[in-house]
């Protein structure tokens, strides 16, 4: 199938205004520079919320071929949720993608699958396509092997979703995060072709074949390559190389 790689850089909890702008424009013109073919690699950033709004005017005022996405979306369309953000708004912000599903939102706001999968469902109504993170930690590895928690955990948000519209899948074993530890090669790959099956079992081959998965966990210009070798990895979520120009630019060049 003919999957266009993606590179995600999530940007987490940092970055001020002017910080987020730099880095912006930076990597724009670091992968214009580099003559970067954006049908053939497409590169993606999450920043925080408060600077979508400038990413977004600087993205179409520049004709910037940059996507962007947003970290989390509310499961609620609108109404007595303070402090959410609802998939319509980042919808109108042109948001191509939302985060949902996270390691460190399950741990830090206690997330349960079905509450991720109500977020991918409310991305999706509104044309946004959720980046939906499945991932195991070193227990679950240790006890369940490296497959079992994430295809499960993608069961559980799958069944909230209709059986149509798109999707991206990131596989982020929480071991690897920001821990400078990445997943072996081999390792992703077991565990994104576990993730397609389970994909096909529920939305049926052809999803299963047009559906990008990514590996995610101290993904860096040095590991990216091994990645993105394997039949089942379509690209990475990248966390602290991302916050590099350079570095993140790099990693986008991988072949
Ligand atoms: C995993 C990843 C980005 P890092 O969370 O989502 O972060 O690349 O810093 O491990």
């Amino acid at each position: 199938a003919d999957r266009v790689p993606l590179i995600a850089g999530n940007w987490k909890l940092n970055q001020d205004h002017l910080q987020a702008i730099a880095l912006v424009q930076k990597l724009a013109w670091t992968l214009q520079d580099g003559k970067h073919d954006h049908a053939a690699v497409e590169v993606a950033v999450f920043p925080p919320f408060t600077d979508l709004r400038s990413v977004q005017t600087l993205v179409s005022a520049e004709k910037f071929e940059l996507r962007f996405g947003a970290q989390d979306v509310s499961q609620h369309e609108s109404g007595a949720h303070t402090g959410e953000v609802s998939a319509s708004m980042l919808a109108k912000l042109e948001c191509a993608y939302a985060i949902v599903g996270h390691s460190e939102r399950r741990q830090d706001h206690h997330e349960t699958d079905a509450v991720v999968g109500r977020k991918a469902a409310a991305a999706l109504q509104h044309g946004v396509t959720p980046v939906i993170c499945v991932g195991e930690t070193a227990e679950d590895l240790e006890q369940h092997g490296a497959s079992a928690v994430p295809v499960q955990q993608l069961r559980d948000v799958l069944a909230e979703l209709p059986d149509s519209g798109e999707i991206v899948v990131a596989y982020e074993p929480v071991w690897a995060i920001g821990s400078g530890q990445a997943a072996t090669s081999e390792q992703a790959q077991q565990v994104c072709q576990a993730l397609r099956q389970t994909i096909a079992e529920v939305r049926g081959d052809e999803a299963a074949a047009a559906t990008r998965i990514l590996y995610g966990g101290s993904v860096k210009s040095g590991n990216i390559a091994g990645f993105m070798r394997e039949p089942d990895v379509d690209g990475a979520l990248v966390g602290g190389a991302s916050l590099d120009a350079a570095e993140f630019a790099a990693i986008a060049r991988y072949r």
